[in-house]
């Protein structure tokens, strides 16, 4: 039997959308606490006649019982902080499935520089704790797994990161890690990153944080010979993301000392404090680090962006002013100058067929801010975003930090005490050099967030939860939602193009000046496919069924 192929025409609103009544309608069926907790997290964008922004819930527990999107602790530990790193053995003290599902689907890339050097990213180490570790205790077991690592790979550091059950049963992975670091005379260092840590991935991150400017950190005094020395922190390197940026700073003559962490080594973390500059991308998951290596050995951070290519240039241009060399301004300027005709060419047709479009994101703590810059410069409006883990400074900019209540959750997460090296302090320019950059746009620690760069009437969301997603779809009908695995297939079905925006597919690099021109075709490819007319829904054919695509 053969149906005939509808074409569906795409039925947009007409009317302009009332984002309050919107709002409304994503609490009215929860009942009322959770309402009242999720309308603190959903918030209208728009200044106060003080051209202020609402403050807005982030960072705080999910309601059990709705679906998040959100990672645990030993996710944003593990799987974030130090996954990237290709010679340190990471070990997971848990059962097997942690181990497992957070081994490479970060698609986190690296390069050695030979087939010599070491890369154990293609390993997934785990202690495989059994109910008998769990009755009698897995600190044995950590210890001969440590052994074991050590006889096959002799590596140069191995690290120990908890799940949830070694919290639970009190195995102390750090007095193990100093026991096998005595006994071995390699690095070791333990992780108490359990699952249950904080309220998301984000606990994770500090942890990590913490631990790899504790323990690794400063150990390589080391100063390399080259040029403008930076370190790029809070780029994970996914999807080939890290080798773009290198490839640009490269051809700027800028030098990268450490990345924190993708494509990273030990070494380059040991011997990151060297650096005269950090840059941070990512601020989310590693402003921790920035912090600490400024108050303990005098490096200055600046935040930059490389995702899209005019914040490309921005960026560069940034860490060129700091640096104040003509030489070095030039370089940059040459080398923008190379790279944009390509990126404008091919933004300047894809545009044709996508302005005017609409993006959704949803996404971690970082991404669903910068990329809104890509589609910006494709013409296409993003109508509603949020993060998954997020804290209030993402969202509203650095300012609030101090504004910023600590409760339960973020108490449980330790802040170093952190003082002036007193031989390795080095500041890296005077107050009134400081100052001076400053004032040209180089501002210091400075992030202003997402929703000051949003348009106003924009809805955010923090933790955005199934439930809501479906009822976005249906009210938005989006042209794109960009979030995560665990709801792609979901999005799909609803007829709408959906784009992983943490793995990127099978895609990337989206960085950079080439990752900008990857990004604009891909995302021209998915909102203008026809594909969606080419398949039937059991619906079309079978009118005793009754569903429709959110955009019939
Ligand atoms: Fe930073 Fe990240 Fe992100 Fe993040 Fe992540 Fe990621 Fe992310 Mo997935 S470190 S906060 S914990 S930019 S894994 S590379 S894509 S949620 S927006």
């Amino acid at each position: 039997m053969s149906t005939a192929i509808k074409e569906i025409k795409k039925t947009r609103p007409v009317k302009p959308l009332d984002p309050e009544k919107i709002k409304q309608e994503l609490l009215a069926k929860y009942p009322p606490k959770v309402a009242r907790k999720r309308s603190k997290q959903i918030l209208v964008n728009k200044k106060d006649e003080d051209g202020k922004i609402p403050s807005i819930g982030a960072n705080v527990r999910t309601v059990p019982g709705i679906i998040t999107q959100r990672g645990c602790s030993y996710a944003g530990c593990k799987g974030v902080i130090l996954g990237p790193t290709r010679d340190i053995v990471n070990i997971t003290h848990g059962p097997i499935g942690c181990g497992f599902y957070s081994w490479l689907t970060r698609r986190n890339q690296t390069r050695p520089a030979s087939d010599q050097d070491d890369n154990f990213m293609t390993y997934c180490f785990s202690t495989d704790m059994q109910d008998e570790d769990i009755v009698f205790g897995g600190e044995k077991k950590l210890k001969s797994a440590i052994q074991e690592a050590y006889d096959a790979f002799k590596p140069k550091a191995i690290s120990i990161f908890s799940t949830c059950p070694v919290g639970l049963i009190g195995d102390d992975v750090h007095a193990v890690a100093r026991e096998m670091k005595e006994k071995l005379g390699i690095n070791i260092f333990g992780f108490s990153c359990e699952g249950y840590r904080g309220v998301s991935q984000s606990a994770g991150h500090h942890i990590a944080n913490n631990g790899i400017f504790t323990h690794v950190v400063g150990k390589d005094d080391t100063i390399k010979d080259a040029d403008y020395k930076i370190n790029l922190l809070g780029e994970y390197n996914i999807g080939g993301d890290g080798f773009e940026i290198d490839r640009i700073l490269d051809a700027c003559g800028i030098s990268v000392v450490s990345t924190f962490s993708g494509n990273s080594t030990y070494d380059q973390f040991a011997n990151s404090h060297t650096a005269d500059l950090n840059t941070v991308m990512c601020h989310r998951s590693i402003n921790y680090v920035a912090d600490m290596m400024e108050l303990k050995y005098g490096i200055p951070w600046i935040k930059i962006n490389f995702i899209g290519a005019k914040s490309t240039a921005k960026s560069l241009r940034k860490i060129a002013a700091y640096f104040d060399e003509p030489a070095l301004i030039k370089k940059v300027e040459m080398v923008i100058e190379r790279e944009m005709p390509e990126v404008e060419a091919v933004s300047e047709d894809v545009k044709k067929r996508c302005e005017g479009k609409v993006a959704m994101l949803f996404v971690g703590g970082s991404r669903a801010h910068h990329y809104q810059e890509l589609f910006r410069e494709i013409g296409m409006k993003t109508v509603s975003a949020g993060y998954e883990f997020a804290h209030r400074d993402d969202y509203e900019g650095r300012a609030v930090i101090p504004d910023i209540k600590i409760d339960a959750d973020s108490r449980n997460i330790e802040e170093l005490d952190i003082e002036k090296d007193p031989e390795k302090y080095r500041p890296r320019k005077t107050p009134e050099e400081m100052a001076s950059l400053a004032n040209k746009g180089v501002p210091f620690k400075k992030y202003d967030g997402m929703m000051p760069e949003m348009a106003e009437g924009s809805l955010i969301i923090d933790d955005v939860s199934q439930y809501e997603t479906e009822l976005l779809l249906k009210i938005y009908k989006p042209d794109i939602y960009c979030a995560g695995i665990k709801e792609k297939y979901a999005i799909q079905k609803s007829g709408i193009p959906m784009k992983q925006l943490h793995s990127y597919d099978s895609g990337g690099p989206y960085a950079g000046f080439k990752g900008a021109i990857n990004f604009y075709k891909e995302i021209d490819r998915m909102v203008n496919s026809n594909v969606w007319r080419f398949l039937e829904a059991p619906w079309q054919s079978h009118p005793e069924l009754s569903a429709k695509y959110v955009w019939e």
